[in-house]
């Protein structure tokens, strides 16, 4: 009797160890490739190389969580669970890309792009940076943001704009691009227009759209931590596509430094909406130092431009908008798209 039961055990073990081993050779080529780029997402969901001051680091998350979950994926939670806080963001260290590119190359997709392998992302955000000549502020920017979008588990891509030749600069016309040619590569759904050397000091300040357009740089260093007036929409502001395009995008007519930005401001309140912001404790940021750069002086006219925003937004903006793109280079961190922003002569 007891020999019997003994014979049946073995035979049993013996039973769930071949079906095991089947299971694993079966799927040998298509899990484990998933559950390792997931295990590696979700180690960078929870990295903790950007240390918060305040909040210790986030547990290890373990193969429970990290494997290919069965069935369609959930939609991601509303709070991100791996999130910081404050950040420690220096400047000091001279940073490499393919450091970067080294350490975030098995998360990220070609062109800047990412996608929570767990959930499905609350938004589809295009991240638009209006460039020229700024490499040093690229790297750091990249460096710092990834691990960050990341962690907020945005599916999202990374494009800089990059203005070609050395005619005035027009900031406002590079964001009306960059939201063109993101939605010619997927149906983005929020676009996040950010300066290059913006980067935010707590992760909590999500890069995300909402009810109404948001700014999401409150408080920067230059600015002594303090919202300089009320109605300002530059930096680095959040607004969803239905939002943009209710506005006609912005003015293509700011040439060199000021304005767009107001003016964008004006337009949002012209159509009703109003700007949503965090808290100043949350949206805070560095900016990396520098001098005014050639070429982007501020253009006087700009000011005046202001009082005609009514009068002018239905006829300049997307509806008007003109460049030629002239190259549009994948690397692993950022989609980096040159245009001829057909400038004014002189
Ligand atoms: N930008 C470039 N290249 C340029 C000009 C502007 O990439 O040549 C982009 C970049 O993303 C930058 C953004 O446009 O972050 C806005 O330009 P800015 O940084 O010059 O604007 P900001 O308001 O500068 O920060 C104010 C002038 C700084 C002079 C300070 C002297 N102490
Ligand atoms: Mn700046």
């Amino acid at each position: 009797m007891l020999k019997t039961a003994f014979k049946l055990l073995v035979l049993s073990a013996a039973c769930s160890l071949a079906g095991l081993a089947a299971f694993l050779f079966y799927n040998r080529n298509r899990s484990l490739p998933f559950i390792t780029a997931a295990q590696n997402a979700l180690k960078w969901e929870n990295k903790a190389s950007f240390r918060t001051e305040k909040t210790p680091a986030a547990p290890e998350v373990g193969l429970q969580t990290s494997a290919a979950p069965a069935g369609p994926l959930q939609p991601c939670p509303d709070v991100p669970p791996n999130l910081q806080g404050v950040l420690r963001v220096e400047f000091s260290t001279n940073r490499s890309l393919e450091d970067v590119r080294q350490r975030l190359g098995p998360v990220l997709q070609e062109g800047g792009r990412y996608k929570p392998p767990t959930c499905v992302a609350k938004q589809k955000v295009a991240i638009i940076i209006p460039f020229r000549n700024r490499h040093e502020h690229l790297k750091h920017w990249l460096h710092f943001l990834h691990p960050i979008l990341i962690r907020q588990q945005l599916d999202y891509g990374v494009y800089i704009i990059n203005q070609e030749g050395d005619s005035v600069f027009n900031r406002a016309k590079l964001m009306n691009i960059g939201h063109v040619e993101a939605l010619k590569e997927y149906d983005y759904d929020c676009f996040v227009f950010s300066d290059v050397d913006l980067i935010p000091l707590d992760d909590r300040n999500l890069y995300r759209c909402s009810d109404n357009p948001r700014h999401l740089s409150v408080a920067v260093d230059k600015f002594n931590f303090i919202l300089p007036y009320a109605t300002i929409f530059g930096g680095v502001s959040a607004i969803s596509k239905e939002q943009f395009l209710k506005v006609n995008g912005f003015s293509n007519t700011f040439w060199g430094w000021g304005g767009e930005d107001d003016d964008l401001s004006q337009r949002l309140y012209f159509q009703g909406m109003s700007i949503s912001r965090p808290d100043s404790l949350i949206g805070r940021y560095k900016m990396i130092k520098h001098g005014r750069d050639l070429h982007n002086n501020p253009n006087p006219q700009n000011v005046h431009k202001l009082k005609e925003t009514a009068y002018n937004m239905n006829t300049d903006g997307l509806n008007s908008l003109s460049y030629t793109v002239r190259e549009i280079k994948k690397d692993l961190l950022y989609t980096f798209i040159t245009v001829d922003v057909q400038a004014p002569a002189g």
